[in-house]
């Protein structure tokens, strides 16, 4: 008998039709009254498979008690309580390394799209202003410094990528790494010094609304911020004062705190570049992920170790 398990959000169609070609799978998401739905069939559910950005809220996961296994499509298990998976017995899996390029990609990405202002000329262009003027000027992005908040695998691609653009790079991040880069005891002093903050961190308690309004005027009138990371480690409010007193010149953003809902006072700035939580979405990762999360299922459900196991 196939085991049951739990999707939480949607996934790529190839992952679906392996999923539903090896198990039975619950559209959680679609499953209409949850509390009709985990009286019918939460004695039966040893799996579930979510989004990084999703985890498994902790009441959903106690209502599980056959639960053995979450399956993370994504490297972050910000929303996944480990010390509790870990005190019940429930095994975690997430897809770390294979989506380490394209987010610093994207990151790269952003940084230009917000000191070049491509989105703006995009719109000049389409909205036939052009012939009445030009934009006003961009700033440059070589030889700028940048100032990246984490450095584990991602920050420290991106950190590979600006080499690309000539530019002068520093760190913060809770301990140390092998690098010739300079690291800064604070997030408000990498802030003062940089051009451009890169938040590339993972979320934790501790790094809970860490780019307040402090590092924001630390990084000043003329600063970029940039995130990758979680909307959870920046103050949004704050973020969105700065960003409307001109306290700091922009961002880019990725992520938001409580995605897929974007505050409209974002929608009025000219001075923002939004994307919808998009750093690891090509076809070629997001396959790879795919691949990470089956080859996880697969190993627990055969008594095998998990490729990429955190619990
Ligand atoms: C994905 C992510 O958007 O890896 C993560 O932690 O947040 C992203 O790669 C998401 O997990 C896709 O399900």
């Amino acid at each position: 008998m196939t085991a049951n398990i739990l999707q939480l959000c949607p996934l790529m169609p190839a992952l679906e039709k392996a999923l539903n070609e090896r198990f039975t799978v619950h559209r959680f998401f679609e499953a209409g009254d949850p509390d009709e739905f985990l009286a019918e069939h939460a004695e039966r559910l040893r799996g579930v498979v979510t989004g990084g950005h999703i985890g498994i809220p902790a009441e959903l996961a106690a209502r599980l008690p056959a639960l053995e296994i979450v399956a993370i499509n994504g490297v972050g298990f910000d929303k996944v309580d480990l010390a509790e998976a870990k005190r019940r017995g429930v095994r975690v899996s997430n897809t770390p390394d294979v989506l380490t390029e394209d987010v610093a990609d994207l990151a790269i990405g952003l940084i230009v799209s917000a000191l070049r202002q491509i989105p703006r000329g995009h719109e000049h262009v389409r909205a036939g202003r052009w012939p009445s003027g030009d934009l006003a000027l961009g700033s440059k992005v070589s030889r700028r410094r940048y100032g990246i908040f984490g450095f584990g695998r991602i920050g420290q691609a991106i950190a590979r990528r600006l080499e690309g653009f000539d530019a002068e790079i520093a760190y913060a991040s809770r301990s140390a790494v092998d690098t010739p880069y300079p690291r800064f005891d604070s997030v408000a002093d990498l802030a003062e010094w940089a051009d451009v903050l890169v938040v590339a961190a993972s979320a934790s308690p501790e790094t809970r609304n860490i780019i307040d309004a402090q590092v924001l005027d630390a990084l000043g009138p003329k600063g970029v911020l940039v995130n990758v990371a979680r909307g959870s480690l920046v103050d949004e409010s704050a973020l969105l004062d700065a960003l409307e007193q001109g306290r700091i010149a922009g961002a880019a953003l990725d992520v938001f705190a409580d995605e897929p809902r974007v505050p409209e006072r974002f929608f009025t700035l000219s001075n923002v570049v939004l994307t919808p939580h998009m750093a690891s979405a090509t076809h070629e990762t997001r396959q790879a992920m795919a691949d990470l999360v089956l080859a996880n299922l697969d190993a627990h459900f055969a008594g095998r170790e998990m490729p990429t196991a955190l619990v």
